[in-house]
């Protein structure tokens, strides 16, 4: 048994369209029109699947396929939001799958135990909306529901208010529900699985995330008549804030990554000294105990910069997620799947941070991964090869049939 290739290559194609940049990217930022739109274009298609839609308070989406037993459900995610100028893989690639495996179980007119239920969760990128995956933690219970109402983006408009301007403020509590298992398929994002030469990553887990931002008040002036010796630039503390969150990666070594992102200068013109700088700070690694180490050091990098150029600051570690092991009869599961299909498979951990982290805080929770073309992800330049992403659908297929059952 088998899912349809063309039919979900055409969906990709479709739904890719809509958000898509000049350069063959996507931007569809959560929230944003063209989010909306990508909703309602699931939604539809959804429908004409015979699901069973309903929307919860963070507009999260579900579309439900019967089971032949009230049981609870085998659930089948990812999100449909993206970066600025990201790609047509990250994150719709796993809706599409799901929206693929619920219709091919209809091709095979098979009724499974558990009912199967696709679900598209809102805001996972925390490009917009700051944490990333804030829809699946509130649905976990990590996240309050009203902080998430009250997080703004860059133009302070709060996450309620735009969900409600595009009409996904849904009235299904957004709280934990019990779930046979949560599988996820989604884009490697790193180069491993193309260089092995493999088509399916069987994942076993997450690594450790932690978030920081950083606000550093220095002295706005004038860039002329300014002498050096009294100058106390916001931008130049930030400067060796950067090279100094790099240093750690470097110093601790492993497998750890950091990352400065992002970055606010005021008032960022050309003739004047920044009084202001804002900037984010990222930190992973395969181990909780490697941030634990990582924490401090960035305060004391912090410290010494700002000390250095005689400005205050503030600096807050605002979100942290732990180290996820994946459910250890969901990796099973996937990897008799990923075997059936016949696809060259490996065991992997992934680097990324994915909605299935909050899930598996509540409940079984496992992914399937996919290769991307040279490792390359959130960019304009994402890419998987139909030959992949048919060997990963079929494996997200086979894996929610083994976990439903068949009736
Ligand atoms: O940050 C992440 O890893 C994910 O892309 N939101
Ligand atoms: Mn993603
Ligand atoms: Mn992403």
């Amino acid at each position: 048994m088998r899912i349809d290739r063309r039919r979900i290559e055409g969906t990709i194609e479709e739904l890719g369209r809509i958000g898509e940049t000049p350069r063959g990217g996507l931007t569809r930022l959560a929230l944003s029109d063209e989010d909306k739109r990508g909703r309602d274009w699931m939604v539809s298609r959804m429908r004409e699947a015979g699901l069973s839609v309903s929307v919860d308070q963070m507009g999260n989406i579900f579309g439900e396929r019967a089971g032949a037993e009230s049981l609870p459900p085998v659930l089948l995610g990812s999100h449909v939001d993206s970066v600025p100028t990201g790609g047509k893989y990250d994150g719709q690639l796993g809706v599409l799958c799901a929206l693929e495996t619920l219709r091919s179980l209809d091709d095979h007119a098979i009724r499974t135990r558990h009912p199967v239920t696709l679900v598209i969760f809102t805001n996972e990128e925390g490009a917009r909306f700051q944490p990333a995956m804030i829809a699946s933690g509130v649905l976990a219970g990590k996240l309050a529901l009203e902080d998430a109402y009250n997080a703004r983006d860059r133009d302070g408009i709060r996450l309620v208010d735009a969900l409600e301007r595009i009409g996904y403020l849904g009235p299904e509590p957004c709280v934990p529900r019990a779930f046979r298992a949560y599988l996820e398929l989604h884009i490697e994002q790193g180069p491993r699985l193309e260089e092995e030469e493999l088509s399916v990553g069987v994942v076993e887990g997450i690594v450790a995330i932690s978030w920081s931002r950083l606000s550093i008040h220095g002295v706005q002036d004038h860039a002329g008549p300014t002498p050096m010796r009294i100058r106390h630039d916001a931008l130049v503390a930030a400067a060796e804030v950067v090279t100094g969150v790099r240093r750690i990666a470097r110093e601790l070594g492993g497998d750890l990554v950091t990352t400065v992102g992002n970055l606010g200068v005021s008032p960022n013109i050309v003739n004047a000294i920044p009084g202001r700088v804002t900037l984010s700070i990222d930190m992973r690694d395969p181990q909780d105990a490697t941030l634990d180490r990582a924490l401090p050091l960035l305060d004391a990098v912090v410290q010494a910069a700002c000390e250095r150029e005689g400005v205050s600051y503030e600096l807050e570690h605002y979100w942290r997620v732990p180290r996820t092991p994946f459910d250890a009869g969901v990796v099973a599961a996937v990897e008799r799947a990923a075997k059936a299909s016949g696809a060259r498979w490996r065991r992997i951990l992934s680097g990324a941070g994915h909605d299935a982290q909050y899930m598996a805080a509540i409940g079984p929770a496992g992914m399937v991964f996919v290769p991307s073309r040279g490792g390359r992800s959130h960019c304009e330049e994402e890419f998987t090869p139909m030959d992949d992403v048919e060997h990963g659908a079929n494996t997200l297929f086979l894996a929610a049939l083994d976990l439903a059952g068949r009736a």
